[in-house]
């Protein structure tokens, strides 16, 4: 990216603003994100962020998901007498056609939102406190919405946490062994298939309508928090794939990765443990908004969702890993392996622990 590149796509949003500066911003693996910061002291800064439509097939369908739940809890807030809403929502800016976004001429789409000033967001959970807090900020993101039709939201990625549907394509990666990894990963295979009965039970619930289709925000890793100086929740962002889901896949999510003493690709399995300390805290915070709105069925499965993500990671890296590498980034050559092996270690530490977790949940309650 260039100056003149950088002024023309702000200029399409119409903003009377002078860009002073810009900078590539944030860590994100999937978009690319710039910050544009502009002349004088009391002026906004801004978000330039260009959306990546390889993974997300329909752009202007996403912005309209994020338009519609923005716009929700923008007027929720206000109706709550809250003064600082710029600071408590992601505020998405149109262009000049109305459009929340602009099509440069190779195809792609970019999108503009305010900066939120004097906040910060963490990479890790080192305390507890965090972990409460990424709770409630998720909580209270999901009652926001809770009261928003679901109907009108698109699937930014269909069939994105249903467990059939991945274990469908588990199954086809078998049968294809497009890259002839088969032989070596039998093992694992076969207890990934022998949970399927227990682990698709989610998907059934949905299909069945025993567990209402609720809007989830499908992303809830810790670095999706904001904070303000003085370390309260702000809000959360990262919007791109808000769309319909059941709430057990936000809860579920959020423990996959903070209630892991080890990182996701850890290869030495020994290192892989539960931070019941951190589930405890999680869970806390997210039930001190959700608690409110969640019907038994959901309250019953909280543990259980948390088996359930990690047995559905397993098999979606599995699936790219027999299928040669094509949808997740690697590293290394056997990097969608190790994934694998590592979250089929976690699935079985969470199982070992689901009597404390069950409890853990209950006394929350
Ligand atoms: C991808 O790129 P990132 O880390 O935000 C993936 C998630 C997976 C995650 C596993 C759109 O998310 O579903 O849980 O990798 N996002 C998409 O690391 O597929
Ligand atoms: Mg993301």
């Amino acid at each position: 990216m260039n100056d003149q590149q950088i002024n023309q796509l702000f200029n399409s949003f119409g903003r009377k603003e002078q860009v002073s500066s810009w900078k590539p911003f944030g860590h994100g693996h999937i978009n690319d994100t710039f910050l544009i910061q502009t002349e004088g002291a009391d002026t906004p800064d801004f978000i330039l962020q260009r959306k990546n439509h390889r993974i997300f097939k329909d752009v202007p369908g996403m912005l309209k998901n994020i338009i519609l739940a923005t716009g929700h809890i923008r007027a929720n807030l206000e109706a709550a007498g809250e003064s600082e809403t710029d600071r408590k929502v992601m505020t998405y800016l149109e262009a000049s056609d109305g459009e929340y976004y602009v099509l440069d001429s190779t195809g792609n789409y970019w999108t503009l939102f305010l900066y939120i000033r004097d906040s910060y967001g963490i990479e890790e959970v080192t305390k507890p406190e965090q972990a409460y807090s990424a709770g409630k900020a998720f909580g209270n993101f999901q009652l926001q919405l809770s009261d928003l039709d679901g109907s009108l939201l698109i699937d930014t990625i269909p069939n994105f946490h249903n467990g059939k549907f991945r274990f469908w394509q588990f199954e086809q990666s078998i049968k294809n062994n497009t890259a002839g990894r088969v032989d070596e990963m039998t093992d694992v295979i076969s207890k990934l298939m022998a949970r399927s009965a227990e682990m698709t039970q989610l998907q059934e619930w949905l299909d069945n309508g025993a567990l209402p289709l609720r809007i989830t925000h499908n992303d809830t890793k810790i670095n999706n928090v904001l904070f303000d100086e003085q370390d309260q929740i702000l809000c959360v962002i990262d919007l791109d794939t808000v769309m319909p889901g059941s709430i057990l896949f936000d809860f579920g999510d959020a423990i996959r990765t903070l209630g892991n003493n080890a990182v996701e690709d850890e290869p030495d399995l020994s290192k892989i443990s539960f931070n019941a300390g951190y589930y405890e805290a999680y869970s806390k915070g997210y039930l001190s908004e959700s608690n409110r709105f969640l019907t038994s069925l959901e309250k019953e499965n909280l543990a259980y969702s948390c088996r359930y993500m990690v047995w559905e990671q397993s098999i979606r890296f599995l699936t790219d890993y027999l299928n040669g590498d094509t949808y997740y980034k690697i590293a290394y050559p056997d990097h969608n392996k190790v994934r694998t092996l590592s979250q089929v270690r976690y699935l079985e530490v969470l199982e070992e622990n689901a009597g404390i977790m069950e409890q853990i949940v209950a006394s929350a309650l």
